[in-house]
């Protein structure tokens, strides 16, 4: 059985690649393709994941990376599961863009507790002109130190995303969250299609692209059908692919509609399921366990790399939730026989 043949679900027909290049991972997935991997009995799922995994990646590798909440709180935007919106009552303090040496000192540490990324993020809409320097300052310190270097400072115009690549920024993290008709229901201060704009921008400017969304949102199968089917038609896989479970916040409109309920939490197998999924329509991507680790089972940690995650953030916070921390990290990855990722990402080697 070919790698190719894998990358197809069961019920579907047999696939025209729309890839530009031959080996170039598959661009035309179908919505009903996706849906029909989603169906696969779980087992069968998870050895095709398993078998594509292992074609692409090193299959006893995470890649670590550190996040840094370098502007915190008061964010205009209204995503209904962030305690940074101005509109939550979350509680969180609003706080100024750090300085640059406090950044770097914090690059620093992530550094020697062995992250081979360093992922910056800012509640903003949008960065304003006068950000910039501070920004750029940030990604050329971050990146003599030898570390990859990663931001998330919400949408970019072109010449944003130029100056970012210009000072050496590896990759964007700007995620679509959820399906394009769901969007709707988790945020209305922007647009799917502003999401896809940015993107574009980062992508044009040679800034490797790193999206992906939140599962446990109390969105439907239908929803993460159509979130995984969104990344894997973009014009190019991301390299990166975030799969978050929501982390309820007291305060935020998700957090406090769904305390309470059964949906409080995502079924472990369906996020497993997600994962799956989402690593054989996109078999070169990094796939990154996110958001939501803190509070999941080793077993369904385990479970989620079994089915093709490679990529952590580590230490004791993201960027405003609280995360497994180091010390149980080290714990599960002795456990488990995972040795930190130290080599290039796939697509990013192919690239260059
Ligand atoms: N402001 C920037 C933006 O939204 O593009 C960057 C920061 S934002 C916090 C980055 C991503 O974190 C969001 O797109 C969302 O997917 C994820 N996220 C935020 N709050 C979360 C939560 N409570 N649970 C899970 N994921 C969350
Ligand atoms: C992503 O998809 N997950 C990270 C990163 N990109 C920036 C952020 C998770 C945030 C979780 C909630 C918090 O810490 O506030
Ligand atoms: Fe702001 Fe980003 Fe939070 Fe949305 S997810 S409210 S844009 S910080």
């Amino acid at each position: 059985m070919t790698v190719d043949t894998l990358t197809r679900p069961l019920a579907a027909a047999p696939a025209v690649s729309a890839a530009p290049h031959a080996g170039d991972p598959r661009t035309d997935w179908t919505r009903a393709e996706i849906a029909a991997l989603f169906d696969l009995p779980f087992a069968e799922l998870m050895f095709r994941a398993q078998t594509v995994h292992r074609a692409h990646h090193a299959a006893d590798e995470v890649q670590l990376c550190t996040l840094l909440s370098i502007k915190t709180g008061g964010c205009p935007e209204d995503c209904g599961y962030c305690s940074q919106s101005a509109t939550a009552d979350s509680g969180l303090k609003a706080e100024k863009l750090m300085d640059v040496d406090a950044v770097l000192a914090s690059a620093a540490a992530a550094k020697a507790a062995g992250s081979q990324r360093f992922c910056m993020g800012a509640a903003w809409r949008n960065p304003k002109d006068r950000d910039m320097a501070k920004v750029v300052a940030m990604v050329e310190g971050v990146k003599a130190m030898g570390l990859e270097t990663c931001m998330t400072l919400g949408m970019l115009e072109a010449g944003q995303a130029r100056a970012l690549a210009d000072a050496g920024l590896d990759y964007y993290n700007h995620n679509i969250d959820t399906s394009p008709e769901n969007y709707g229901n988790v945020i209305t201060t922007r647009t799917f299609a502003d999401r896809l704009e940015t993107l574009g921008h980062v992508r044009d400017a040679g800034i490797s692209v790193c999206c992906g969304g939140i599962v446990g949102m109390g969105e439907t199968r239908g929803d993460r059908v159509g979130f995984v089917h969104a990344l894997a038609t973009l014009p190019r896989h991301p390299e990166s692919v975030p799969v978050n479970a929501l982390v309820p916040v007291k305060g935020t409109p998700l957090g406090d509609m769904l305390a309470g309920t059964p949906m409080a939490k995502i079924d472990d197998i369906e996020f497993v399921r997600t994962v799956a999924v989402a690593r054989i329509a996109m078999p070169r991507s990094m796939v990154r366990l996110s958001a939501g680790r803190e509070s999941m089972s080793e077993a369904t940690q385990a479970l989620c790399f079994m089915a093709g995650a490679n990529s952590i953030f580590t230490g004791d916070k993201l960027l405003t939730a609280g995360n497994a921390g180091d010390s149980a990290d080290a714990a599960l990855l002795a456990k488990l026989g995972v040795r930190p990722m130290t080599g290039a990402e796939p697509m990013r080697a192919a690239a260059e």
